[in-house]
């Protein structure tokens, strides 16, 4: 399969690693909008939130538990940070494979309504 974040996660492609554990791989995004701009990606390829099927849906709250992990690590976790999933086209979603950007170390603007 053609995908970018498959290649990083098999180690195809150099990423700049922050957390990795069995299920998931988290990595400084490319392009950062903020001083952290970290982007936590399952090791299994789903597309996007609606591929990921029931049965499968732990991956979601494991991820989320990640971002609570790198959050105290790196230290924005009191200061706060933003959590944003892109689905889709209108969602802006360019990586075909499923992703949450967690953004802090600034105060973010809020996002187009
Ligand atoms: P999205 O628009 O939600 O699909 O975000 C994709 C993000 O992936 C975007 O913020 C830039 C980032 N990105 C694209 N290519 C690479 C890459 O080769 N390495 C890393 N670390 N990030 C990438």
């Amino acid at each position: 399969m053609d995908c970018l974040f498959c290649k990083i996660i098999a180690g195809e492609i150099p990423g700049d690693i922050v957390y990795e554990d069995d299920k998931v791989l988290a990595f400084n995004d490319i392009n950062p909008v903020a001083p952290y701009h970290i982007l936590v990606v399952p090791k299994k390829h789903y597309e996007s939130i609606l591929d990921v099927n029931a049965e499968d849906m732990d991956i979601i709250a494991h991820i989320h538990k990640v971002i609570n992990i790198i959050a105290n690590e790196k230290g924005f976790a009191q200061n706060g940070f933003r959590i944003i999933n892109n689905c889709g086209a209108d969602g802006g979603q360019e990586v075909k494979h499923i992703h949450f950007h967690v953004l802090a170390g600034k105060k973010l603007p809020m996002y187009e309504k």
